[in-house]
């Protein structure tokens, strides 16, 4: 078959196999070939750096920081602008050549370590080193397994880093874990301990993230969320950051101009340092794959941190600004390194030329529930429990996606008995915290931890009640898991939940195509991983006949 790309990272991917011409998310071909260079010539720096770090040397954070920023760029919907892409290959291979300098004994290095190309030999490399590069459907299953679940742990990680969180264990795993996907020498026992080696690493980057989120702006708390509109001017923000978020609110005192949050950004409202900012108004929308039609009406500039990006309409692509790994041809990045002051009065000046946003809906919708705020809560919980008023939690974390199969999550929600209670994290919430699925004692039938980060939480509150209720195995309590997932964070949550020893987790709307049929029949068989069927037959499933 005559490929031009080939990329199926994502729950998206063209017939649940591949995209092979363009990516169904938008992106073209020259693009996904650049970022399988920008892998392949981070995988290279991670052999060097591994091996540095066998001879004893040390690490610098910034080449780190590089790892993390190269594999964030990469993942799905965060980065279409092959020139800053193209910049990022250009400045990893400096920054190997440099440490390459350094290593005594270069007989173990991969030849990604070794390669020096120059731009213009960017384009012809790219096309020699994507996924189909290795042969054997079971290695490549596995390596790319792992590779998207560190694309997603390097996410978590760079947003700790962000808030000067570092953590040179996590680094170093990483780096590492990227060099033995090019290690031929590896069995498939071998590549499978690395999977669950990862997820371990995923529940620490997930900590380390929880860490640094709250101590730098507090533990979440219960909270409303407005969803209608003032008549001010407006940003809307959306991605994970929440330093660029803290950095806007700062430069947007005073201004007369409005803060809002979309999608992911939506948990913001639960920090307690983000309560003092007047102007921070509420969430407008939903989940990302609605902003072509949400990012129009709401008429003002929008702050793109990361992932998600939909190609933008040109009514309002002047309006799109992103920071960070995010980026898009022809959109404003604005710069800034970790520990740096970003500069948004470019987009404060552009919302000022702006109407006020187009109210979309009203009401508040209610969250707060990580795991600091369900621990206080604990008791209440507990009594509900035993009193049998909660039968069951259902944890459906995870991400959205314009799939119309996702429909399944609203009326799964919907069909639940009404003594379970949901828990949540990421994007996914959106297909269903706004149906007012009422109340157990006090306690909201949706109980949203926060981002999919935030999965962290859910683990957290599980850990919690294992020990409460005395129990041995953590599949011994009253949870059950059905997650919706979409692109590589969902991997790493995914994984880390696996390590944790969760068991029959039911992943949907569809399994991802980078299982081969083996390394699916591995997680089966020891994890119990499912998918999903229909409402009815899965309600059935979880609770049995008699529901
Ligand atoms: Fe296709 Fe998903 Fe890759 Fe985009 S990220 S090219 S939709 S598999
Ligand atoms: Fe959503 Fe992209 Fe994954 Fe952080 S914003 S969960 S899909």
């Amino acid at each position: 078959m005559d490929y031009q790309m080939f990329c199926y990272q994502c729950q998206e991917t063209a017939g649940c196999s591949g995209c092979t011409r363009a990516g169904v998310c938008g992106k073209t071909a020259d693009v996904a070939n650049m970022q399988d260079l920008l892998v392949y010539v981070t995988k290279g720096l991670s052999a060097v750096t591994t091996q540095l770090r066998r001879e004893g040397k040390t690490i610098e954070p910034s080449v780190n920081h590089r790892v993390t920023l190269n594999l964030f760029i990469t993942i799905t919907n965060a980065n279409f602008d092959k020139e800053m892409i193209t910049k990022a290959i250009e400045e990893t291979l400096r920054v190997k050549q440099e440490l390459l300098k350094q290593v005594v004994n270069q007989t173990r290095l991969p030849k990604a370590a070794l390669w020096e190309g120059t731009v213009s030999q960017f384009e012809q490399k790219a096309k020699e080193v994507g996924v189909l590069t290795t042969e054997n459907e079971n290695i490549r299953s596995l390596r790319e397994l792992i590779t998207y679940g560190l694309k997603g742990l390097s996410a978590y990680t760079k947003h700790a880093n962000a808030l000067l969180k570092d953590n040179e264990e996590i680094d170093s795993f990483i780096q590492r874990a990227l060099a033995s996907t090019l290690d031929d020498s590896l069995s498939l026992n071998d590549l499978i301990a690395l999977t669950m080696e990862t997820g371990k690493y995923g529940v620490e980057g997930m900590a380390l993230l929880d860490q640094a989120n709250t101590q730098a702006y507090g533990n979440p708390r219960i909270s409303k969320v407005k969803l209608g509109v003032n008549k001010n001017p407006g940003i809307l923000v959306s991605g994970h950051d929440l330093r660029d978020l803290e950095m806007l609110l700062e430069q947007t005192q005073g201004t007369g101009v409005d803060v809002y949050t979309h999608s992911e950004m939506l948990p913001a409202h639960y920090y307690p340092a983000f309560k003092k900012y007047p102007n921070f108004v509420g969430n407008y929308g939903n989940a990302w794959w609605r902003q072509k039609e949400e990012f129009e009406s709401f008429g003002g500039p929008i702050l793109m941190t990361t992932n998600c990006i939909v190609p933008p309409k040109d009514s309002y692509k002047d309006r799109l600004y992103t920071t960070g790994a995010a980026g898009y041809p022809g959109c404003r990045h604005i710069a800034g390194k970790i520990g740096e002051k970003k500069d948004f009065s470019e987009i404060i000046a552009k919302a000022k030329t702006c109407p006020p946003p187009t109210e979309i809906e009203t009401g508040e919708i209610v969250g707060g529930f990580a795991h600091n705020q369900v621990i206080e809560l604990a008791d209440k919980i507990v009594d509900a429990v035993k009193e049998g008023a909660i039968k069951k939690f259902v944890v459906m974390a995870g991400c959205d996606g314009r799939a119309v199969s996702r429909s399944y999550y609203t009326d799964f929600a919907k069909a639940l008995p009404k003594d379970t209670v949901i828990l949540t994290a990421g994007c996914a919430k959106y297909r269903y915290n706004k149906l007012n699925l009422g109340e157990i004692g006090g306690i909201p039938r949706v109980l949203d931890a926060g981002q999919c980060n935030d999965s962290y939480s859910l683990a957290v509150i599980a850990m919690k009640l294992k020990e409460v209720f005395g129990l041995e195995d953590i599949n011994d309590l009253p949870i059950i898991y059905n997650i919706a997932w979409y692109e590589q964070k969902a991997v790493i949550v995914l994984l880390a939940l696996l390590y944790l020893g969760v068991k029959n987790i039911h992943l949907g709307p569809t399994l991802p195509a980078f299982l081969s049929p083996n390394v699916a029949k591995v997680l089966v068989d020891n994890f119990g991983i499912a998918g999903i069927t229909t409402v009815d037959q899965d309600i059935e499933i979880f609770f049995g006949k008699s529901n």
